[in-house]
């Protein structure tokens, strides 16, 4: 039985996978317009160089056609990833595909589908730079989905899909650390490793439970030896260690195996339970038939034996198999966080599935009615609709944060360079800032996210910027020492005339299909360039764009443009953005986390996020700049802004009998 309007049409939404051309179109003339003018200037060498490699392309491109006639086309169609004949001067990128055939989504990073480019000559200056300051990542290897996180005796826990052979996805562990304030970490020992049939070829994706008398229930996917995914029971072998370093596995693995109809490798990543009112619990696991994504739900007394329930949590046709599902209450009253079993008439119920089909993470708010186990999203046309974020932020996971009274989402960040480079620089991956989730009560049909409280401790020296006018079609720079680590908090405000004057314009906007920054509107875009060199040869622009109406409504977007955020070609470009809610009398404003390599972004109070993964080669270290920017036609806009320097974070390896 399906739960919901097989007629929803997700072409309606923005799809940052549609590629954009990457042309290079300069920003309007301001203060740097001597030295835009000379970055575009081409010196004899570089002509050369680029009628060569036209040449080579060509030359490029006819071999792979003729190849490709011949060659054996790769499981996932892409006959680019099977082994090409054609030769290059540099290394050619030529991505494989991780994790499909162990029968989960695709863990490699296609930066290009169709095309093969060579790699950029990365040196160990631009790939050191590239790793985060305060952000969590292992001390070296691959990353993927955040694990379990709880609070427990003083210490939050975070586990952590983890490779620890390379910086590849493969032979999945649980990493663990443990920190008292989610900012600065210790590393301890790996949690949970492959070592029984059940989880042999893999210790996949799974959550934790607290319950009432103390006692800690870890249920997570195993992979077996078989490649079957199965739903096992773990729990900490010593309770009364607070840094619960040892996990014992129980010995009557696996308590669930997928249930007939459902294929073997479509059942996995088991979420945090819930109390029902029968004192007993219930878990959703995430699953597919044929293309519909469908949330599974199990009734259990022990966490050992289940019952498969009737009827679904959720499930949309055509959106193909659900990972990481979540399932939470929010409050329709209060700024507080609530507890996983929590409901009532003053609570919602968000429900968030991981797509494995764009690698996306979407959520819709309804009402649950525990008693029924319905779950009606509050627009039931729309199966699921919105996005935790419109950049990468994928296979998330929330908890209850019982010390503060907060729930926190944790997000995987993957990389969006090559997988050559990952190999050079030794990791893949960082996790998101946690961030605090809230029902956005003013508008009632989106969450809100803000990086918890506990980052703003990184805060160093700070500069501020009070109503810097920024005129239609230029460039300011700001003054402020290193911009590579940075808390940034920004408001705008367009100019009332222009805003009333401007007829009709750019109804049709959309940030991933458009221009992008360079694309010029009456009302828009206008914002930060952040990660650029003096030159801003490199610079990612992050921005609202206004469109109006002919009614005169404003419809107000919110983008992060990627098409020039670095000279090196193998690595993502697109443009990220949605629209987003604005509220009369609310200004526009952003706050943006910049770490080295990622930049995470809150626009409206958290109301929609974008995060950016950056791989400049010039705008690093010292040479890396920030600036406001206006690239509209008619308005200028106003903007103060309050600009942090940040420290690092203390993310170390715990050692035994150190005062942690
Ligand atoms: N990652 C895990 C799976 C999950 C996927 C494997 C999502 O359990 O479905 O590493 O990224």
């Amino acid at each position: 039985m399906l739960e919901s309007d097989p007629s929803r049409d997700f072409s309606k939404h923005e799809d940052p996978s549609i590629a954009v051309p990457c042309s290079y179109i300069p920003l309007p003339d301001g203060p740097h317009t001597r030295e835009l003018a000379s970055a575009r200037r081409m010196p004899p060498k570089r002509a050369i160089f680029k009628v060569f490699s036209g040449v080579l392309i060509l030359a490029l491109v006819f071999a792979i056609i003729i190849g490709g006639r011949n060659s054996d086309v790769h499981a996932n169609g892409n006959a680019l990833l099977a082994t090409s004949t054609s030769s290059m001067a540099s290394e050619p990128l030529r991505p494989v595909s991780r994790g499909v055939s162990a029968g989960v989504s695709e863990k490699a990073n296609h930066v290009f589908s169709g095309v093969e480019v060579a790699s950029f000559p990365w040196n160990n200056t631009m790939l050191s730079w590239q790793r985060t300051a305060y952000h969590f990542q292992p001390e070296k290897n691959w990353m993927n989905d955040p694990n379990g996180p709880m609070f427990y005796k003083g210490w939050y826990h975070f586990f952590y899909q983890y490779n620890p052979h390379g910086p590849v996805w493969g032979d999945i562990v649980w990493g663990h650390a443990a920190s008292k304030d989610l900012i600065h970490w210790l590393h301890l020992p790996l949690a949970m490793v492959p070592d029984q049939w059940y989880d042999l070829n893999g210790v996949w994706t799974g959550s934790a439970t607290l319950l009432p008398d103390g006692r800690i229930i870890m249920l997570y996917t195993g992979s077996t030896n078989e490649s079957v995914q199965v739903q096992n029971l773990a729990y900490p072998a010593n309770l009364s260690d607070p840094l619960l370093v040892n996990w014992d596995k129980y010995s009557g693995n696996p308590v669930l195996r997928p249930p007939p109809g459902i294929d073997s490798k479509d059942f996995r990543d088991p979420t945090t339970a819930w109390y029902t009112s029968d004192g007993k619990w219930n878990i959703a696991i995430g699953s597919k038939v044929n293309k519909t994504g469908i949330t599974l739900i199990y009734h259990t007394e022990d966490f050992k034996s289940y019952e498969l329930l009737d009827g679904l949590l959720h499930a949309v046709p055509g959106t193909g198999m659900w990972e990481c599902v979540d399932f939470y209450p929010v409050s329709k009253t209060s700024g507080k966080g609530l507890d996983t079993s929590a409901n009532g008439p003053e609570v919602k119920h968000v429900f968030k599935t991981s797509l494995d089909n764009d690698k996306n993470d979407y959520y819709a708010i309804g009402t649950y009615d525990e008693k029924s186990g319905r779950w009606v999203p509050d627009n039931p046309k729309i199966g699921i609709e919105l996005r935790y974020d419109y950049g990468i932020f994928y296979a998330s996971k929330s908890f209850y944060d019982l010390h503060k009274g907060r729930r926190v989402l944790w997000g995987w960040i993957h990389e969006s360079d090559s997988e050559i480079a990952d190999v050079k620089k030794g990791w893949a991956s960082v996790q998101s800032i946690p961030r605090t989730v809230l029902l956005d009560t003013k508008t009632g049909t989106n969450l809100l996210q803000w990086p918890v409280e506990e980052v703003d401790n990184l805060r160093l020296t700070s500069r501020e910027f009070e109503r810097v006018e920024v005129k239609a079609g230029s460039v300011v720079p700001l003054d402020i020492d290193a911009a590579t680590q940075l808390d940034i908090f920004a408001e705008f405000e367009l100019d009332k005339e222009a805003l009333e004057m401007t007829a009709q314009t750019n109804v049709e906007f959309s940030c991933s299909t458009s221009g992008g920054a360079a694309e010029r509107g009456a009302l828009g875009p206008f914002g930060l360039l952040v990660l650029a060199d003096d030159s801003l040869s490199e610079q990612t622009p992050v921005y609202f764009f206004i469109a109006k109406g002919i009614d005169g409504n404003l419809k107000t977007f919110f983008c992060a443009d990627q098409t020039r955020s670095s000279e090196a070609t193998d690595v993502n470009k697109q443009i990220y953005g949605s629209s987003v809610p604005v509220l009369k009398d609310e200004k526009l404003s952003v706050r943006l986390l910049v770490d080295h390599s990622i930049v995470e972004i809150f626009a409206q109070g958290g109301r929609t996020c974008i995060t950016s993964r950056v791989y400049p080669t010039k705008a690093i270290y010292g040479a890396a700049r920030l600036f406001l920017f206006n690239n509209a036609t008619e308005a200028t806009v106003t903007s103060s802004l309050k600009i942090w320097q940040m420290n690092s974070a203390f993310i170390r390896p715990f050692q035994p009998g150190q005062d942690a």
